[in-house]
């Protein structure tokens, strides 16, 4: 194996990169159903091509026994890995590359850029001999590129690969990728950051994939030279850098953990669970206490310590997103546990996670999905509880996600490997782009995770996040949902304030509450953006429904999405700061968004909301393609209802609130816990067999609150993260937690 090159130890940065674009093609065969082996630990070694070490044959092709592999395949699907040697023109010149003593292309490029070649250094490469190298590299790149980005909606394929679960469980239609395709994001709960595949022109969209192509080519060739040019002592020399950084990084994030100052904890405020007076009130609070019950029982049951739980087959469902973390359903439900007076539950949750929440995890993470579910989940538990576990357990967690920033912009990368701290974007993001509601959904977090550890890092990282994006200037006052992380410049122009953007602006708004109204900056982002938002995507039906339509570089699509149905609430939450002429008309727009959300769910068989409704084409708040009619527990309309309900009290939330219980309990519960959904429209229930952790967090978490008296987690105390999780307003008179000077 020594004509490897490993990425993990972050020494050849073009090379690894290399690795790890060639690893989302390889990604692309699990997209079309092969069963792949897991994906390669981070620690063993990547040749140049990518391949994860258990999918290369082992036996040696060149003449001197280095391994020569190439990614071919012209059809989605037909991804192999194949030795260099098999046919393509560019193979009759690897043996220039491949030494007798064993360097293969991974070992000439690997090793020979980083070290040399067995036997010789690279000083031993003569200038035409570089230059050559330089074309075959170049030729390869193109390859890649070319293959991924030309195979049909690749990017749909690639995706695919990384929320699909269960294949089996999905209606075939839903899995061909294709426009609107989102059976993906069911099967794996995916929450609000895909984008569909864009319906229109694909000339359009062919000239998109070219100048990705270009931008990546561009880009590869110019690492390429520059590493080519630097002398064998340079190219050492960065090597020794990187690994005192990384050895560093590695010291202070131990200081940081291990080191936490100590608190005055202060009891938090809202939490007595009072019985609401009203008979008829309590029972319906006492109903939805029993969902938890029944949600937490089966989990605990048939799949305890795994991440969620599949209802159907009784088993564990492990997504993806969480790499090889654990017990997402266990983190995620803890808050909720707390508010509903589960007490024995709450204890059994915390001795698993003192016992076995491990983060030392040898695969990708989603940065955001851990941050807001595992972070947010243990950040929230500290603050109910003051139980010390969590606070170390959030700071462990968030040193770990740290290295995720490690871009030229400081804009984080969506992926990250939290054993190597290896980042990388998902395969499918516009010109390898961070998305605007990942990156945007970290800062309150953050800011909780320097409070309670008393280092400031948390809270730079994500405050350099605001310095780019007010750098930019932005479309019609618009984000877009790109944002690349190495150029520090926007992606497509496309803009959403459902899958992608979301959060993001709901993070805004929550961080200038969050800080006490002190954080006026993140108060102007907000204004400024709803108001472009209101400008350019906020229409009304003919039937006097209001919409939030995407925008697709000017275009609008006339679509919502379920996750854009947060924004009932997020605009009745920020009229409170609005300028006083608008403050009303916030709370209005916030009124409007849940009735057209709820007449999405009343225009359904199951009254149950679908993934994306439409206007057009005749048809009003109703999904009209087929891979747009299921639901997998979502909680953003109940969630609007619990802002409208405590901002407004018009009994018509809880009447709202009520028949959506009604429905998960005639559609969604089974046996084994509670199910998402095929199709809404339909007569009989085709179950996804997901029980999302998120229906533990928010979804029956929200429904809870909407029936309790608002002094259970006042508005005026807590700011709930995206995933539901209650975080305390930081004053400065009186922090919930007292942190000693050292
Ligand atoms: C949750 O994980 C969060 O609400 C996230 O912001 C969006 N998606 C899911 C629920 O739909």
């Amino acid at each position: 194996m020594e004509n490897l090159t490993n990425c993990d130890e972050g020494l050849q940065p073009a090379v690894c990169r290399a690795c790890l674009w060639a690893r989302g093609a390889a990604w692309g065969r699990r997209a079309a159903g092969e069963s792949l082996p897991p994906r390669r630990p981070a620690a063993q070694p990547c040749a140049l091509g990518g391949l994860d070490a258990q999918q290369r044959a082992p036996q040696p092709l060149t003449p001197g026994g280095g391994e020569v592999w190439l990614l071919s395949g012209s059809a989605p699907g037909h991804w192999t890995a194949r030795p260099a040697t098999a046919a393509m023109p560019v193979g009759s010149l690897l043996p220039l590359f491949s030494s007798p003593g064993g360097g293969g292309l991974g070992g000439g490029l690997g090793v020979g850029l980083g070290g040399g070649r067995k036997g010789s250094g690279p000083a031993a490469f003569r200038l035409t001999e570089k230059f050559v190298l330089l074309l075959v590299f170049s030729a390869f790149i193109t390859l890649c590129f070319g293959a991924i980005f030309f195979l049909p909606d690749s990017s749909k394929l690639l995706s695919g690969v990384l929320f699909h679960s269960n294949p089996a469980l999905q209606p075939a239609a839903e899995h061909k990728p294709g426009p609107g395709a989102r059976a993906e994001d069911a099967a794996e709960g995916r929450v609000r950051h895909r984008e569909e595949g864009a319906p229109g022109d694909p000339a359009a969209a062919l000239e998109d994939n070219l100048a990705r192509i270009r931008e990546n080519h561009e880009r590869a060739l110019r690492e390429a030279k520059e590493t080519l040019q630097k002398l064998p002592e340079e190219i050492q020399r960065d090597i020794l850098l990187e690994k005192v950084k990384v050895a560093q990084d590695q010291l202070r994030d131990k200081v940081l953990v291990g080191d936490l100052p100590e608190v005055d904890f202060l009891p938090p405020i809202g939490v007595e669970n009072r019985e609401p007076a009203d008979a008829a009130i309590r029972e319906k609070r006492a109903k939805i206490k029993e969902m938890m019950n029944h949600a937490w029982t089966n989990y605990k049951r048939y799949a305890w310590g795994l991440n969620e739980l599949k209802p159907i087959s009784k088993e564990g469902h492990s997504s993806s997103l969480f790499g090889n973390i654990k017990g997402a359903t266990i983190v995620d439900a803890l808050d909720t546990l707390f508010i509903m007076g589960m007490k024995t539950e709450f204890q059994e949750a915390k001795l698993w996670i003192e016992k076995n929440l491990d983060f030392n995890v040898n695969a990708e993470v989603s940065v955001f999905e851990v941050n807001i579910r595992f972070v947010g989940g243990l950040l929230s538990a500290y603050y109910l509880s003051g139980e010390e576990i969590f606070r170390k357990k959030a700071v462990e967690l968030g040193v770990k996600l740290l290295p995720a920033f490690r871009t030229p912009s400081g804009i984080p990368w969506a992926l990250l490997n939290m054993k190597s701290g290896i980042g990388q974007n998902w395969p499918w993001a516009s010109g390898g782009s961070s998305i605007l509601a990942e990156f945007g959904t970290l800062h309150l977090e953050f800011m909780h995770l320097s409070h309670l550890s008393g280092n400031s890092i948390f809270a730079k990282k994500v405050m350099n996040i605001r310095t780019v994006l007010n750098k930019l200037k932005k479309p019609e006052g618009l984000y877009p949902n790109y944002l690349n992380p190495s150029s520090g410049q926007w992606g497509q122009h496309h803009v959403s304030v459902g899958g992608l953007g979301d959060s993001f602006y709901e993070y805004l708004l929550k961080a200038w509450l969050m800080s006490d109204k002190t954080d006026l900056e993140a108060k102007k982002m907000y204004f400024d953006a709803v108001q472009a938002i209101e400008t350019h995507l906020i229409r009304k039906s003919s039937g006097g429904l209001t919409y939030i339509a995407e925008w697709k570089g000017g275009l609008l699509e006339h679509k919502m999405g379920h996750l854009t149905c947060f924004a009932g609430g997020m605009f009745a939450l920020g009229a409170d700061g609005a300028p006083e002429a608008l403050a009303q008309h916030y709370l209005e727009l916030g009124a409007e968004i849940a009735r057209t959300c709820h007449e999405s769910y009343n225009r359904t068989f199951m009254k149950l909301g679908p993934e994306a409704f439409r206007f057009d084409g005749g048809v009003e708040a109703i999904a009209t393609r087929q891979n747009e009619k299921y639901y997998i527990l979502r909680p953003e309309v109940i969630e609007t209802y619990m802002y409208m309900w405590r901002l407004t009290h018009d009994p018509k939330y809880r009447t709202w609130a009520w028949e959506a219980v009604e429905a998960l309990e005639n559609h969604c519960r089974v046996n084994g816990g509670y199910s998402g959904l095929q199709d809404v429209y339909f007569v009989n229930e085709s179950y996804d067999d997901v029980q999302q952790s998120f229906f533990l967090a928010e979804t029956l978490k929200y429904l809870y609150l909407i029936f309790s008296d608002d002094d259970l987690l006042p508005l005026e105390h807590w700011i709930f993260n995206t995933e539901a999780h209650p975080l305390p307003i930081l004053r400065e008179d009186k922090k919930p937690v007292e942190v000693k000077e050292k």
